[in-house]
Formats: structure tokens, sequence, C-alpha cells
């Protein structure tokens, strides 16, 4: 048995012991670290061509699991416009990150290249950004190790331009997946480089928006580095503060902010920050020097467990808090409900939402008439998930929502409809987004408006769209802003938190034999398949007062979700409990 059979063989034991099949999911490929080095090598390859495709412009690669635990590790994609990887590459992806063996693979990147028409012919050049975040898996699984090299050329014949197309291609590609054994053989930087030509960018430690960030700025010959991401978000920010109208008085949320950074790639990246930003007290826990990342803190545990995270002591009823998730593109705020208590009041990404729509409302109320000929469209975007008392409170402020699919990405690509759109999942993921006309029109109108008032709002709006990241959700920046409007409203977390009572929930898994069984529809509110179960879902929500129900397969774990919500916990916990035991 040669060496590369052995591994081979060990390789597919291991991976029939874990059942894997990794999937282009809605978070990108996730698994444990020590089985993506393949992937990892593999999407590097994919991510070359999309930049060959897309006329040579960058392209994104950015290594983590976010919230999951330190042993998992993932990679994704982030296109030209900073935003997620194209829907319609997602199907190459799964295949080439499941294609058995070399040849498989060869031909599968064969006919794609041929079908999309991806120009080989040298005249373009590929060049990738590659982030990773501080996971210790994350280093070996983006770049070259300076020693182990041994490439061996492979070399065949493209017929759609009649080129050769050369692949540096080494041994474990022909692995489904590697494992421990040959580590610095194979990843995303050798990946890159198969394709011939191809620049692969490193930019080290960095969080998922912040590479996001990048590319979008690169693309469109924008300031683009670390350093310039850190200049726009203090001096957007200073431009809010300063344009607080009577500032000075004692209504505003004095004290300091607490920051938990999950152990996260958060905290090195908020200290910076924090340097630039001396008019904002910021005090940074959890930044992971001592603690394990994800392990009892960051922004996924507090959102769904509602309770201070580990590393916080006792806190002081009051204390505004925030939390980050791993890779900080997340964020969610909260206080102890009372002294040296666990429990928290929670100010989720319905809340973030509702803030961020309210000021956008009021600076817009405030610069345009009725006479106005342009009236920009704001669409607020939510999930199934958001509470039923968000919704309707930004409902009352006269906003047009409309739901998607769970998955940012999903949320991402209906909020490019609107001139202003704000969309956040519940978790805590989200940004506003702005069209390139209402950027146009807000630029003339923040000189050419004659009131002082209307050209200060038009300035505030202008800083916002500085401010909060255009390609991808952003803890970092939706945290500044968060600080900027509590500031300028002059309020303290407590009065943000009373825009509306959430409705109680309860979130649960079920495990199910195939939960590919469960087809939704309606923005996943609705079962579909089997047929039988939106009829008894239904006939058991009206049985509560305000009752509101739905069940859909989880994009990320193999399991299905069924969430609950009523008038009074005890209903939401029943609601959720009955309606499991129909799936199951
Ligand atoms: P799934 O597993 O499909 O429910 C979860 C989150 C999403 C999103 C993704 C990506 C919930 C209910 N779902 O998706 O909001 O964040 O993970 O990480 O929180
Ligand atoms: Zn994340």
């Amino acid at each position: 048995e040669s060496v590369i059979e052995k591994r081979e063989a060990s390789v597919r034991v291991a991976a029939k012991l874990l059942g894997i099949k990794v999937s282009y999911g809605i978070a990108g490929f996730r698994a444990d670290a020590s089985i993506l080095q393949s992937t990892v090598f593999r999407i590097g390859i994919l991510a070359a061509l999309r930049s060959l495709k897309c006329n040579g412009d960058v392209i994104g690669l950015m290594i983590t699991a976010s919230h999951n635990k330190v042993d998992d590790n993932g990679v994704k994609i982030a296109d030209p416009s900073g935003g997620m990887l194209s829907q319609d590459w997602e199907p190459f992806a799964d295949q080439i990150a499941n294609a058995q063996d070399a040849q498989s693979f060869l031909q599968l990147i064969t006919e794609f290249v041929k079908k999309e028409n991806i120009p080989l012919d040298g005249a373009k050049q590929a060049v990738v950004l590659l982030g990773r975040d501080t996971r210790p898996s994350g280093e070996s699984l983006l770049r070259l190790q300076n020693n182990v090299f041994i490439a061996l050329f492979f070399q065949y014949s493209s017929y759609v331009h009649s080129i050769n197309i050369y692949l540096l291609f080494f041994p474990c590609v022909i692995l489904p997946f590697t494992t421990s054994s040959s580590h610095t053989e194979v990843n995303a930087h050798v990946g890159i480089c198969s394709i011939i030509g191809a620049v692969p960018i490193d930019m080290g430690v960095v969080t998922t928006p912040q590479l996001h960030w990048m590319v979008r700025a690169r693309n469109k010959d924008l300031k683009a580095s670390e350093l310039d991401y850190f200049d726009q978000l203090s001096t957007s920010f200073r431009c809010l503060i300063d344009l607080i109208p009577n500032k000075g008085g004692d209504n505003h949320p004095i004290g300091k902010l607490v920051v938990d950074c999950s152990n996260g790639v958060g905290g090195e990246k908020l200290q910076v920050l924090k340097e630039k930003l001396n008019w904002l007290d910021i005090e940074i826990r959890n930044s992971g020097k001592e603690g394990v990342l994800n392990e009892g803190v960051g922004a996924d545990f507090v959102q769904k467990e509602k309770v201070v995270p580990q590393g916080f002591g006792p806190l002081d009823v009051g204390v505004r808090c925030a939390s980050l998730d791993g890779d900080a593109d997340r964020f969610v705020y909260f206080t102890v409900i009372s002294n040296g208590n666990n429990k928290i009041n929670l100010e989720d990404g319905d809340k973030i939402l509702s803030l961020f729509a309210l000021f956008i409302k009021d600076q817009l109320n405030i610069l345009i008439d009725d006479k106005d000929i342009y009236q920009p469209r704001v669409g607020v975007i939510q999930t199934a998930y958001a509470n039923g008392a968000s919704t309707k409170y930004l409902n009352q402020l006269g906003l047009e929502v409309v739901f998607t699919p769970t998955g940012v990405k999903y949320l991402h690509e209906k909020a490019e409809e609107y001139d202003i759109d704000i969309y956040f999942e519940a978790n805590g993921h989200g940004t506003i987004l702005f069209s390139e006309h209402f950027l146009n029109w807000l630029e003339g109108r923040k000189s050419t408006e004659k009131g002082l008032e209307k050209q200060n709002a038009a300035k505030r709006l202008w800083a916002v769209t500085k401010l909060i990241n255009q390609a991808v959700g952003d803890a970092l920046n939706g945290l500044l802003l968060v600080e900027a409007i509590l500031q300028h409203m002059g309020w303290s977390v407590d009065k943000w938190n009373e825009l509306y009572h959430d409705l109680p929930s309860r979130q649960l898994k079920v495990k199910v034999a195939d939960r590919t069984a469960v087809v939704t529809t309606n923005a996943e509110t609705t079962v579909e398949k089997p047929t039988d179960l939106q009829e008894a879902i239904t006939a058991l929500t009206v049985n509560y007062p305000q009752g509101r129900c739905f069940v859909r397969p989880s994009g990320t774990e193999d399991i299905a979700r069924v969430y609950a919500e009523a008038n009074i916990q005890e209903a939401a916990d029943e609601l959720a409990s009955s309606v499991s035991k129909v799936v199951d």
C-alpha cells in the first residue's frame, strides 16, 4: 500500500464514521477543523476562478466558524461587492468540495470553467484577499508554511479556449478530506496559487466583516486597508456625536460600555478602535487572552441563554453591556435585571433594528417634506424569528416590513431593493444599506440644504452611510451606531428597551430522521411538506392568544427548529413543545 492509499483509506473511514458530506450552507462550509484542509484548498481554487469570472475583481476568502466551538472552523467566500458568494456558484462549491478523486475533481472544474466561460487566457489576474479569525487552526488552513511544497504539475487542455490550464496539483487533493498527517501540504493559499498567475493577499487576523469591507472597498477603488477601516469608523462616529443637538445636557447616557468579545478577534480590534475613540468609555472583557473562544461567552450564548456571559462577575443594574460573537459580525446589548443577578434584559437584533429604523425615520422626517419629488423608500427586512412585537412596532412607525428565509444572504439580497434598507436577524446580524441613487441625492442635500436643521439631518444620515458596513453586518460599527443614537436621544439602555415589549417565545430543536423532508414556503412561516404538518401546527396555534408558531429545517445543524410565540411564557413553551411532538 502506498502512503496515499493508506491515507485515503483512513480518511474514508473517518468520513464514514463522522457521516460527513460538507455542503456550502448559509454560513459557508463548516466542520471540525481537522477535516477541512482539503476543503479550503478546493475553495481557494474556486475563489481564484470566481475572481477571473468577475474580470479580475478582488474576491475574499475568510476562514472562520463564527460562534461555533473553537475546534471547528470554516470557509466563506466574499463576492466583489463584499456580499456573500453568488448563490448560483454554491452548487459548484458543493460539488468540488465533495469530489471523491482527482479525476472527477478536475472534470468538475473543466466543465464549470467551460459552462461559465471563465477566461483562463491570462488576460486577467485573479486576486484573493485572505482573512482568518483567532482560531488556532486558522493559520495552517490559510497559508503556506514555508516548508512543504511538493507540487506536481498537471496539465490538461481546456477545450473552451484551446489553451492549457495548469493546476499545481497536490497528492492530497484526491482525498475527500485529509486527516492530521499532512496539514501543511494543502491550504487556501496553495489552492489559489493553483491557478496560474492568481495572487493571494494575506490580511492576517481580521473580523469577517472587515474582510468583506476590504473586498468591497478595493473593488470600488476606495481606501481599503485595516487602518482606513478604523479611520472611517472613528471619523463618522465622531461626526454623529458632534451633530447631537444640545450636547452637554445631563440626559445623555453616561458611564461606560462593557463589551464581551467572546474571546475572539473582536477583542483586539475593539482595542484598536477604543484607542481612537477617547470620548467613548469602553471596557473590554473576554478579549481572548484567558478564556476559550465562544465558551460560555459571546452574542450567540447571551442571546440564546439570556444570562450574563462568563468573565463578567457581579454587575450593577443599569451598566450598559454588549456582546460580540466569535468573528464579530453580530452583536447584542444587555443589562442585568437586579444587582449581582445573572439574569438579563436583552436588546437583540430586533431591538437594534428598531432603534436604527427610528433614528433613520426621524432624520428623514426632518429632511423631507410631502412636497419633495423624491421620497426615498425605506424597507425593513426581518425573518420569521423576529419577535412579533418588533414587527408590530415597525409597522406602527409606518415602515414597510418584509420577510425572507433565515440566513443573512437572503436578507441582504432583499435589502438591495430599496433606497434605504435595514435588515437584522434576531440573533444580532444585520446592517443598513443605501442605494447609489440615495447616496447621490443625499450628497447634494448635505451641502445645498438651507436650513441648519435639515442640513444637520442630511449630515447625520451621511455619517451613518459611512459608519455602517455596506457589505455585511458588522458588530464593531453596529455598536458605534447604537452608542451614537443612544447619546443623540439621551437614552439609557432601559429607555431603549421600552420601545416595545417582546412577546414571550420559545425555540426548540427536534431531531428528525431527515430534515430535508420538511419543506417550507412564505419565508419559512408555512410548512408545505409533509402536507398534514401545517394543519396540525395551525390547529395547535389557534388555542393560544397572540399565538404564532413555525417549523423549519436548520441550515446549519442536522435538526428541525420549532419557534413559538404567545402572550405568556407558559403558553409559548406549551405550544413549542406540543408542535415538537407532532414534528418528531
Ligand atoms: P439555522 O441553523 O439555519 O437556523 C442559524 C441561525 C441563523 C443564522 C445561521 C448562520 C437561528 C434560529 N438561526 O441558522 O439566524 O445566523 O445560523 O450562522 O438563530
Ligand atoms: Zn459570526
